[in-house]
This record gives C-alpha cells, structure tokens and sequence, in this order.
C-alpha cells in the first residue's frame, strides 16, 4: 500500500486462484448473552486461534472473536447497556476496540491497555447514542493491523426504536454485511504482507460469495473493515444506490447516488429494492477497483411485503450545531526520513497528549494533510459532523454524524465534535490500520474533568 515498503528478504508468495460465487454469504451469527439484568445484557468472547473456510480448498487459519472468522453480531438496544468480557486465549496481547462506539475511557480499547494472553476483561457500553451500525475490532498498540488482518473484527447493532416509524426493511431483510480485503496465498493462508495487492474481497468471511434475495426492498449494512482500501460500491446495473445511515446512523436525508465511497473503518446502510427485478436475476455489488464482489441471487421467495411506503424526504433531525469554542489545527505530515506519518509534528507517544480537551467543549478541528497522501481520519469517543472539505461543504452521504472521514491528498477538513462526557484518555488515528499501527499515525487525546 501506499507509505509501506516491502519487509527485506520477505519470500514471495503466489496468490490463490479463486473461482468467484462458489460459496453463500453467511448471515452474521447472533452473540447470545450469558445473562440478561433489568439494564444490561451480558456476553462472553473467547479471543482464540482456529480455522475457518473462507474459499474453496483448504480451511485458513485464523484468529477470531469466538471462533467465526466475523465475531459473533452483538445486537444492542438505545438505553440498554451491553457488558462484554473478553478472554484472551491467543498467545500474543489484545485491545478491543467499539468503532463509533461512545463509551467510558476504561472500556474504548487505549491501544497500551492490553489484554495479556490468559487474561480477561470486560467492556462496558452505555448504548445512549443514537442508532448506529457499529463494529468491534482489534486497537493493540502497534499491532491491530496484524490482528485485524487475522480476523479481529465484527458487527455490534445499536437498534433504536426511534427509527422504527420509518418501517425499514427489518429482521430477515436487514442484513449486516462485513466487507474486507485479504492476501491468500496458494494454500489458502492469509499472508499478511501489506505491500502485495490483497485482491480477495471476503463479505462475512466469504471470497466473492453469493447472496440469495427476494423480490422486496432490503436493509444492508456495510462495512468496510479492509485495512487500507478505499471501496467505491454500486449495482452492477447502474441503480443507484440508496443510503440512509453513515458511521452514526441516519442520515437527515437519503443518499442517491451511482456508487457508495467507504474508506477503511466507514459504514453505509443502503435500501436496495429486488422487487423490480424478475425471479432468477443476478445483480452485483461491485467495486471501482476489484470488480464483482458480491452477487445478488433474485431467487427466494418471499411474502410480498406489507404496505411498502416510499421512503420519507426527511429520515433524521440531527442535533443542532452547537457554537464551537476552540478550534483546534490537526496537521498530517511525512517525517524528514520518509519512515513516519506524524501527527502534530510526531509519532504516536502513548504517553503524550497531543490534545487536551475540557469535558463538555465543542471544537471545531481542522485536520489538513500536507504529507502528499491521502488518509482518513478517526476521532474515538464522539460522532463529528463534517463541516467542509476543502472548504466545499460536504455531499449528501456525508450529512449525517461521522466518526471516520477521508482527508484528500493535501487538503483539509473541517469537523465539529462536541465532547460531552467521558474524562479519560483516548485516541484519534489514520484509520489506515497500516499507518495507524507501522508509521505512528495515531495520537493521544485527554478529555479532562
Ligand atoms: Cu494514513
């Protein structure tokens, strides 16, 4: 990928020759909690190395969230807390990470509170943000982008009763839908190895799997959980895509357009409607780059669905800006020797706070790249909306809240976050995992009491 070199004396390896649509996308598996109390639900994950079958041939080694190559689908509701205690069985550290997640200091994943092997510990989430498609994944200082690579991720659903007037496509139709790149070797081995060009594109651990439908409207939530790719989604028949939700929820208004842009880490819900399509078409997902990714079956059958209301102009009212009293200059740049991606001026420094924010401030950050790359930009804690970029304000996809958000090559950025609660210390990053791990592109940030 861009900013890496290759590691010396790495021996080459030859990819595996896929054949493409052999296998059915599963559906994500739902987490069961081990106990249920009057405000929270409790789970248990094992971090454990296995195999798991992500193409044809043989079975990959793999480390996972309780044994599925995407951990188990953690369905939470607004207002009800989830606690989730990970143990880890790996033989290497961990961090857990909530992406998008607005949670307490001691449960966000800081990438040097880690979980040693043997050990437990447990996550805490309040679930007091709005309806949001959220993912959980590896953040161990210097490593996540080799545990995600390895299978440190998954899909958490924060469902919101105030989204249910709309009457989206719900249940079976609502389908969480975890895309990612990956380099298999010849046997199926993923082979981490970050400047050879991962052309396997795995939707809920499947390469280039299939998907059955029928002919009404389904909910998918996608989420773009490469390492570094940038995906550039649409229908292999030229419909357009239509978005409702971003990284943190609804949009204020639905998205149409051609194609659907996620950089690493960004989610986008679209409705598509099978409906207008007969008994027996196949449809793509593809992307701008890696073609087909995903095909669409028209072959199930299914109850025509009930009172189907178009969807309204309006699908969200986001809280109103806030006046901003600080701004605050985030400067990406390349280091003198071409080795690092600083932030302010440095690598990453667990120890030093690059920003100090008091407890209920609204900023306004204006994150400018003047390394010559483009990267994208992750805030922990807080939803932010995108005020302008490069001074053009931000298209329709891009309306809604944000937590992760493309920084073009040499340009800039402007965000407003309010951080309402939570003192502690936190992140901010390159969601470029090989950035945010290898080049140092991550910086501390204290809210303080
Ligand atoms: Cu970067």
């Amino acid at each position: 990928m861009k900013g890496m070199t290759p590691a010396a004396g790495a021996a080459p390896r030859t990819p595996a020759k896929l054949a493409s649509f052999v296998d059915a996308m599963p559906r994500l598996v739902d987490a069961v909690p081990v106990s249920v109390t009057a405000d929270t639900d409790y789970y248990t994950t094992s971090i454990k190395s296995g195999y798991a079958q992500l193409a044809p041939g043989n079975p990959t080694a793999i480390s996972s969230y309780g044994g599925g190559f995407v951990g188990p689908l953690i369905r939470a509701r607004r207002g009800r807390k989830v606690a989730v205690t990970y143990t880890n069985n790996l033989t290497s550290g961990v961090v857990v990470h909530l992406h998008g997640g607005h949670v307490p200091a001691p449960s966000d994943g800081f990438p040097t509170d880690e979980i040693a092997p043997g050990a437990s510990r447990t996550y805490t989430y309040p679930n007091l943000q709005r309806g949001a498609t959220l993912w959980y994944h590896d953040h161990l200082h210097m490593a996540e982008a080799i545990n995600v690579f390895n299978g440190l991720h998954g899909v958490y659903i924060l469902h919101d009763p105030a989204e249910d007037w709309l009457g989206l496509p719900s249940g079976r139709y609502d389908v969480p839908i975890l895309l990612r790149d990956a380099f298999l070797d010849a046997d199926n081995a993923l082979y981490y190895d970050p400047t050879l060009d991962w052309t396997v594109m795995l939707a809920n651990g499947k390469a280039r799997p299939y998907f059955a439908v029928g002919q009404r409207r389904y909910r998918f939530r996608l989420i773009n959980a490469s390492n570094h790719r940038y995906l550039t989604l649409s229908l292999s028949d030229g419909t357009p895509l239509v978005q409702i939700a971003s990284d943190g929820g609804l949009l204020p208004a639905p998205a149409v357009a051609p194609a659907l842009e996620l950089s690493s880490a960004e989610r986008g819900e679209v409705i598509v409607d099978f409906s207008k399509y007969p008994m027996g078409t196949r449809l793509y997902l593809q992307d701008s780059v890696l073609g087909q990714i995903l095909r669409f079956d028209v072959t199930e059958a299914c109850p025509p669905e009930p009172a189907k209301a178009p969807l309204p102009a309006t699908l969200a009212t986001l809280p109103a800006l806030t006046q901003a009293t600080n701004t605050r200059k985030i400067t990406l740049s390349l280091s003198a020797d071409g080795n690092y991606f600083f932030i302010n001026g440095q690598a990453f420094d667990p120890n030093v706070v690059i920003a100090s924010i008091p407890v209920g401030t609204t900023e306004i950050w204006e994150v400018s790249d003047i390394s010559g790359w483009e990267h994208n930009f992750h805030i922990h804690l807080v939803q932010f909306r995108v005020l302008d970029i490069n001074g053009v304000a931000p298209g329709p996809s891009l309306r809604g809240l944000k937590d992760t958000v493309s920084i073009p090559a040499n340009g800039t950025v402007r965000l407003q976050a309010t951080f309402a609660d939570y003192p502690g210390k936190y992140v901010f990053h390159c969601h470029l995992l090989e950035h945010a791990s290898f080049t140092g592109m991550m910086a501390r940030m204290d809210i303080t009491a």
